[in-house]
């Protein structure tokens, strides 16, 4: 029997295939193009592998230095050739200690990206380096959300790449390898697991000490996000070694904060209390405090085909779009601002801030995953006019005032990410520019004496002595795939999922069923796919089937009104 995902899957696959072959988008005889038209054009096959040779570069200057100046600590100091490790004089600085916890994590984060530039030598070794000196018995109170996300997503990650009989990237797999990475795994989370122990309301709180748990006295707020974007994670572990504690515990969680959503709105706010279940935050966006929330409905949806995580993210994904979406209601036809997704008040839906922040750029790839691939088109499009206005993308940009109110950019990479989903949905070369852009401002502004550096203002473009993990795990790996066309994970796209830190997960069957499905997931109402594209080539007008997936009038506006020349 075909399950609806895959009827799904399947339906979005050919309704973007039906939209953007070659002969719909790039018929450059028809029309006369303008100049923005002509610039986004395709780019030659030389210039596509000097860009993937140029990327492949740029990871291994940040990976090498990392293991000569770095390893075994947690992250390069790109600026001062050296290591950096948890902040233990200052417990309370956790913008370190919520993430470094001496356990290698560049290191770990960076795996799966070593296989997927076919480096199956350098893989084996790096896996062998973490099996035989990683221990996560550690006196570190790090974040239960960062170590889920950039350490247990990448052991999985790593250890079904190893397992996987195919062998698209070579042979991963060392001699004597026998599970160890899974047995990491499981060890790690068994670690988490205090978290959930001691919450009053099924939310995990948001720090553990590794060793002993969750520290007396310590914070009980944690952000929407914090608490609701481990169920990928944990459900691929609890599958893999049979314990549903994991995922139950994930599962209650998301349940947890699903009832909490305003009676009225619908809308989720951005932090609360895992002691009493107040929200102490009532912020709702798409970025930061939320947005692998929603991320994580839909992917576990796709991962375990549970109707219940689709049917949350469809539900959200409207109140998202009815409170949160300012703007002309159509991203590619009509006239109006351009559309822009605000922070509003989960109370009413009345706008709460003037800045949108540079998380929020991953919302036009769930956009795309979700079927949603006209509004990730307009999405993307103002965080790439921002991003041509600095260089990179500021922490957070003020939509009235046109300037930053947050200046630093530590090399993210939610903006490379859906630019990469949107190049595998459209095919539309003008994301391979984009990409270009993005490469050489890395290269010309980040770039440092031993590794790339985080940007500390956009406005000098003066440099901070940090690079973060994810810049390897996520920044050059999206970067990468989106030049590397005939890339395994391209060339089989239906077969990949990426978690929300880029760590790629397998959609397999065995993932789907699970002897406690029956207790664990009582049986909802019928779901059904929405939001999905049907336009075809015969529904795109003469202008949008010629090189620009936005019509330039709407590119125009944008850059106009940011002061940008495109
Ligand atoms: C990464 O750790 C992940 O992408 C996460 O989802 C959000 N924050 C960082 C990158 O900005």
């Amino acid at each position: 029997m075909v399950s609806p995902l895959s009827l799904y899957l399947v339906f979005i696959h050919i309704a973007l295939q039906s939209i953007y072959t070659s002969e719909c988008a790039f018929n450059i005889f028809r029309y006369p193009l303008n100049r923005v038209e002509k610039k986004y054009g395709g780019i030659s096959e030389n210039e596509r592998l000097r860009l993937k040779k140029d990327t492949k570069e740029m990871f291994y200057f940040g990976y090498d230095s990392y293991m000569k100046y770095a390893y075994p600590k947690d992250e390069l100091n790109p600026i001062y050739c050296n290591g950096r490790g948890p902040d233990y004089d200052n417990p309370s600085n956790i913008n370190i200690n919520d993430i470094l916890g001496d356990y290698s994590l560049t290191l770990i984060d960076a795996l799966d990206t070593l296989a997927i530039l076919g480096d199956a030598g350098e893989f084996r070794k790096a896996v062998t380096l973490v099996i035989e000196n990683v221990s996560f018995d550690k006196n570190s109170t790090v974040q239960v959300f960062e170590a889920n996300i950039r350490l247990l997503g990448a052991l999985l990650s790593a250890h079904l790449l190893i397992q996987d009989e195919n062998k698209p990237f070579g042979n991963l797999e060392p001699e004597w390898y026998d599970g160890e990475l899974l047995e990491m795994a499981s060890d790690l989370a068994s670690r988490f697991l205090p978290a959930f122990d001691n919450s009053k309301t099924g939310l995990p709180h948001p720090r553990v000490n590794l060793r002993e748990g969750v520290p007396e006295g310590s914070r009980t707020d944690t952000c929407t996000a914090g608490a609701g974007s481990l169920l990928v994670e944990f459900g691929v572990l609890s599958r893999l070694i049979g314990d549903p504690v994991y995922e139950m515990s994930a599962r209650r969680a998301n349940r947890v904060l699903w009832k909490l959503r305003n009676s009225e709105t619908g809308l989720l706010g951005n932090a609360v209390d895992v002691d009493t279940g107040k929200w102490v935050g009532e912020l709702s966006g798409v970025g930061a405090g939320l947005d692998s929330f929603y991320e994580y409905l839909l992917k576990a949806y796709i991962l375990f085909g549970h109707p219940e995580d689709f049917a949350m993210f469809n539900e959200t994904y409207s109140v998202i779009k009815q409170y949160m979406r300012r703007g002309r209601p159509h991203c590619n036809s009509g006239s109006g601002d351009h559309p822009l997704y605000v922070n509003v008040d989960m109370k009413n839906g009345g706008t709460q801030t003037t800045w949108i922040d540079s998380l929020q750029a991953a919302f036009a790839g769930i956009q795309v995953l979700a079927g949603d691939v006209e509004e990730a088109i307009c999405t993307h499009a103002l965080y790439y006019t921002i991003w041509k206005k600095y260089g990179v993308l500021p922490e957070r940009f003020n939509w009235q005032r046109i300037s930053p109110d947050v200046m630093f950019y530590p090399l993210r990479p939610e903006f490379v990410e859906s630019t990469y989903l949107l190049y595998q949905a459209t095919r539309n070369p003008f994301y391979l520019h984009v990409g270009r852009d993005i490469l050489t401002s890395l290269n010309n502004l980040t770039k440092a004496q031993c590794g790339y550096a985080t940007i500390h203002s956009v406005l000098d473009m003066t440099l901070e002595d940090r690079m973060e993990s994810f810049f390897l795990s996520e920044t050059c790996k999206y970067l990468y795939l989106l030049f590397d066309v005939d890339n395994p994970v391209n060339l089989n796209s239906h077969r990949y999922m990426f978690t929300t830190e880029g760590h790629i997960l397998p959609l397999a069957p065995w993932l789907r069923q699970h002897s406690w499905d029956a207790d664990l997931f009582p049986a909802v109402d019928q779901v059904t796919p929405t939001n999905v594209s049907q336009a075809n080539c015969a529904v795109i007008d003469d202008e949008r089937l010629y090189g620009l997936p936005l019509k330039s009038q709407y590119l125009e506006q944008i850059s106009v009104s940011l002061g940008v020349e495109l």
